[in-house]
């Protein structure tokens, strides 16, 4: 039966104060369904610029992406989760993976983008949005939810901004101006009709639940960006990427070659990737929300899912070159370094030792 939980924003908010930080769930917020999209062209317009830089995963169905009710015809709400991975990119941050720097003797680790030096987050963010829906559904038995981390067909920064969890930056990434943007999103399509909150496509100014506040005041407007003439993401990006009107174009992200690209790395990109392995930050570690955050960051403790397995650090480039498909399996099942395939593993770390070498 597909019946509709009427409940309050107020009662939601006071729920999911209660269960987020059980759940080591950061932000939490939800959006009235129908909603129209604000930024429904740039989507269509970024596909039709072939900027999906092969990910053929993104061209299934478009439609979909921005209009959850075409998959739930019974949902009435997006509820939106955050979880933080880091507290931010401090001024001091030298890690390759955040600057590119060729530095010969980084640790393995530091060559890896910071979400990936734990857990899974498709795992640990997934379990902890099905345990408090678990929860929830305590009080309202008739909740219907469908929980997705990446593994569903939604522009979840999107649905994340009009949730109110942080605003849109250059970089592409949501952003909070406490926080920072170092923190995974997932949304759950449900039945819950929430009463009070801003009409579908009408972006709320504050989460229903944040660890911490967005801002000091309230605000009237709530607006898409608030980078104002700042460009620091811009300007770093190594590749040229980025771009203030179609965002990033993933042909070009050392992000999307070293984590989804299958086979060789263009020849003409192979400098380019300097001494990252694995992922890219440089785009969020110029970022002053990042940096803001990283020196406030002690003070709102991180759950120690995503802490970096010590094991991994352990790893030369050399043994990685020469890692074996069943050692391959054996470290990164459940990290997300599985995403590379040992092949991609192997291809990265040349490509890392050739221009180290260039260094000679
Ligand atoms: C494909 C993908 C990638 C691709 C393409 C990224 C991209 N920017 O499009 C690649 C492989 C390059 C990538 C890289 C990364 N990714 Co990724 N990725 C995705 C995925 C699966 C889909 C993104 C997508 O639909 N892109 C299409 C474009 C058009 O959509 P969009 O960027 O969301 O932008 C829309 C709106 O947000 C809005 N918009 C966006 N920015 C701006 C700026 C302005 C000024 C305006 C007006 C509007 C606007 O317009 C667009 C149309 O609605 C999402 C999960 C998901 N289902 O959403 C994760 C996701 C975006 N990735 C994530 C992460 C963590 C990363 C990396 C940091 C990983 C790393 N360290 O290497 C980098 C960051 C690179 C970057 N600057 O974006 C997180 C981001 C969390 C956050 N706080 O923002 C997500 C949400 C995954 C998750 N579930 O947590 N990713
Ligand atoms: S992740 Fe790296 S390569 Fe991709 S846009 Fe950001 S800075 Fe550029
Ligand atoms: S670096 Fe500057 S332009 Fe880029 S996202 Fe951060 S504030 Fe916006």
């Amino acid at each position: 039966m597909n019946v509709p939980v009427t409940v309050s924003a107020e009662v939601l908010a006071t729920e999911l104060a209660r269960l987020c930080p059980e759940h080591g769930i950061d932000l939490a917020g939800a959006v009235e369904l129908p909603a129209i999209l604000p930024h429904e062209q740039r989507w269509h317009d970024w596909l039709a610029a072939d900027r999906h830089g092969g990910l053929e995963y993104l061209t299934g169905d478009p439609q979909d992406r921005v209009d959850p009710l075409r998959r739930n015809p019974w949902a009435k709400s997006l509820l939106v989760f955050g979880q933080r991975y880091t507290h931010g990119w401090g001024a001091d941050s030298t890690e390759p993976a955040a600057t590119g720097a060729l530095a010969p003797d980084a640790l393995w680790v530091d060559r890896v983008a910071r979400y990936a030096r734990g857990r899974d987050y498709h795992d640990v963010l997934l379990k902890a949005m099905k345990r408090l829906l678990g929860r929830l559904r305590e009080t309202w038995p008739e909740l219907k939810a469908y929980p997705a981390t990446d593994t569903g067909p939604y522009l979840e920064r999107e649905w994340a901004w009009l949730a109110g969890l942080g605003f849109l930056g250059k970089n592409t990434c949501l952003i909070h101006e406490q926080l920072g943007s170092g923190f995974f999103l997932g949304v759950a399509p449900c039945n819950l009709e929430v009463t009070g909150l801003p009409p579908g496509g009408t972006p709320a100014s504050e989460p229903l639940y944040g660890v911490v506040p967005r801002r000091r005041r309230p605000v009237v407007a709530v607006p898409t960006t608030r980078c104002g003439t700042c460009t620091r993401c811009v300007d770093a990006c190594p590749t040229d990427a980025l771009d203030l009107h179609l965002g990033l174009d993933a042909h070009r992200c050392i992000s999307t070659w070293t984590i989804e690209w299958q086979g060789r790395t263009p020849p003409e990109r192979r400098a380019d990737q300097g001494g990252i392995l694995f992922g890219c930050d440089i785009c969020q570690a110029v970022c002053p929300w990042n940096r803001r955050a990283a020196e406030r960051g002690g003070q709102v403790p991180l759950s120690d899912a995503y802490a970096t397995d010590s094991a991994h650090a352990e790893l030369d480039l050399a043994g990685l070159i020469a890692i074996s498909d069943a050692e391959f399996r054996e470290r990164f099942r459940r990290t997300p370094l599985w995403r590379a395939h040992p092949e991609g593993m192997r291809r990265n770390a040349d490509v890392v030792m050739e221009n180290l070498a260039s260094l000679d």
